[in-house]
């Protein structure tokens, strides 16, 4: 059983004190240095990981190789000062949900290990409709999809079995690095990221052994559950000059490591617009998930601290739009034989929306689809000879992606939910003025902009929180 208790090194320590967060992201690793006392951001570093393996198979794979991912985290924390390192009093690890990567327990504690497979990530595409609609179905609120670990697991059961005879234990790539920190002979796994693998009830904070076993799941693949927010060990040696035996936190969640980050009160939404767009807000404590999935709903909850959830809803469409929108017009205006760079069309297309203060053209901007609506895609309505400048299309462009998501999460529900603010977060909203009017316009509720959702900061503060907290439960909503 990991120890539960927190070292008592960072409350007393005279020396200034700082926590380890790591974020390992779809593309790049993130360290940072989080002051423990003053909970600022002490110093950070990020690499670029590219580690993306092609898909040779024509599966519709999408693999990283684990070796380079693990080779950047090393080289990331090692460009952060070794005088701050030494003073390391804990480590939390967050990094991208729903893949799953497979090792072997007994080389397992060792980062040069051979027997390591590649990372299958969230993007992952193998698993077809027709494949998920022959899984059996899972007794959990949250439904299956492609590149979700367990899924991913039946694919190989089914397609290539000998694989996973190599191996005997499984995680994502969070997990991973957690059990190489502290030599770990298995994986612990937090629900945010049992969750995101799909076949685990968030209620119970149990897999579906049942129906797993049922459908001869290799059952010992699945890996231990703790509670979000828990240690799953200590450092096994020295690392990076950070002392062994440091205190590392069983690994979270990005999404809701980032959501912590910039979520200070019950009260707050996060509103997060970069390439896609995310609104969410915690929900109250006695709140229970529904007892099956909800595909054609908006809204999704994903397990949080404690019992609690965050309601999220999850636009497919964000800045990404905006970006479709200009290239659309560089590509005219190349056909047309005119030259302007995407970037200085971008800043006159804002500029004009600015004077426009309002459009009576409509636009529903969902060029993607969204999840719970895949085949609802973009229109332009009560189009008028007056309303086609560019100021009035691009108004109307950034005032459809706000109604889209208050579509997927009235102001009403917010409201109801006592949020009283929105945290802004996030490239396309930070770029984009007539973003942040609309947000103020479409939402009622007071808007500030300024904190980034950042998964490291967030992993780290949960550790620092943790301290204050050192012989209570997980922590809770700030
Ligand atoms: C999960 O487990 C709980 C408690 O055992 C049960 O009440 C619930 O119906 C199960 N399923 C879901 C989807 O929560
Ligand atoms: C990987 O694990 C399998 C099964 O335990 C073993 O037979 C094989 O030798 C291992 N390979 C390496 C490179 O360690
Ligand atoms: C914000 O969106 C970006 C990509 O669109 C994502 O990487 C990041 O995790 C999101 N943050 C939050 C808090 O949702
Ligand atoms: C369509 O445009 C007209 C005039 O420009 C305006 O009066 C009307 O409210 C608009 N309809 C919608 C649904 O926005
Ligand atoms: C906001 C705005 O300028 N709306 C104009 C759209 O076009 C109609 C005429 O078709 C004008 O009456 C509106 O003022």
């Amino acid at each position: 059983r990991p120890a539960l208790r927190m070292s008592r090194s960072c409350v007393t320590a005279i020396m200034p004190s700082y926590i380890l967060g790591l974020d390992v992201g779809t593309t790049s690793i993130k360290a940072v240095l989080l002051e423990s006392d003053s909970k600022s951001v002490a110093a950070s570093q990020s690499l670029a990981t590219a580690s993306d393996i092609a898909d040779s198979n024509g599966i519709k794979a999408k693999e990283q190789d684990t070796a380079r991912i693990l080779d950047t985290l090393n080289r990331c924390v090692g460009l952060l000062s070794k005088d701050k390192l030494q003073h390391v009093c804990s480590i939390g690890v967050s990094g991208q949900m729903h893949g799953v990567l497979f090792w072997n327990a007994k080389s397992g504690c060792d980062w040069s290990s051979g027997n390591l497979s590649q990372l299958i990530t969230w993007q992952d595409g193998r698993c077809s409709n027709s494949f998920l609609s022959s899984l059996p179905k899972p007794n959990s609120h949250l439904s299956v999809a492609t590149g979700f670990g367990c899924a991913t697991i039946f694919w190989y059961m089914k397609h290539r079995p000998e694989f996973l005879k190599d191996f005997t234990v499984a995680g994502t790539i969070q997990d991973y690095v957690v059990s190489m920190l502290c030599g770990l002979d298995r994986c612990l796994m937090t629900p945010q990221n049992a969750a995101s693998w799909g076949f685990y009830n968030t209620s119970s904070g149990q897999w579906n052994m049942d129906i797993l076993n049922g459908a001869g799941f290799p059952l010992h693949l699945l890996p231990q559950c703790v509670p979000s927010g828990e240690l799953a060990g200590h450092t096994r040696s020295d690392w990076h000059g950070i002392p062994a035996g440091t205190p590392v936190g069983a690994a979270l969640g990005d999404f809701q490591c980032a959501v912590y980050s910039c979520l200070s009160a019950q009260t707050d939404a996060v509103l997060n617009i970069s390439t896609s767009a995310q609104l969410t807000f915690a929900m109250p404590a006695d709140f229970k998930p529904p007892d099956s999935p909800q595909p054609e709903s908006s809204i999704a909850f994903f397990p949080y601290f404690g019992s609690s959830y965050l309601a999220v809803a999850a636009s497919l469409n964000g800045g990404n739009v905006l970006a479709t929108f200009v290239e659309m017009l560089t590509g005219w205006m190349k056909e047309l034989g005119v030259e302007l760079s995407e970037q200085s069309l971008y800043e006159k297309m804002i500029g004009c929306a600015l004077e426009q203060e309002s459009s009576d053209l409509t636009v529903s901007p969902t060029i993607l689809g969204e999840r719970h609506d895949p085949f609802a895609l973009a229109r332009v309505t009560n189009i008028s000879a007056c309303n086609l400048s560019l100021g009035h299309v691009t108004r109307a462009l950034c005032h459809g992606i706000l109604e889209n998501l208050a579509s997927m999460m009235p102001p009403e529900r917010l409201r109801q939910a006592g949020v009283n603010r929105i945290v802004g977060s996030g490239s396309a909203l930070a770029r984009n003025e007539v973003l942040r009017q609309e947000v103020e316009r479409v939402f009622s509720q007071s808007v500030v902009y300024g904190q980034n959702a950042d998964s490291a900061v967030g992993v780290a503060l949960v550790l620092c929180d943790r301290l204050g907290s050192i012989d209570g439960a997980s922590p809770v909503v700030k």
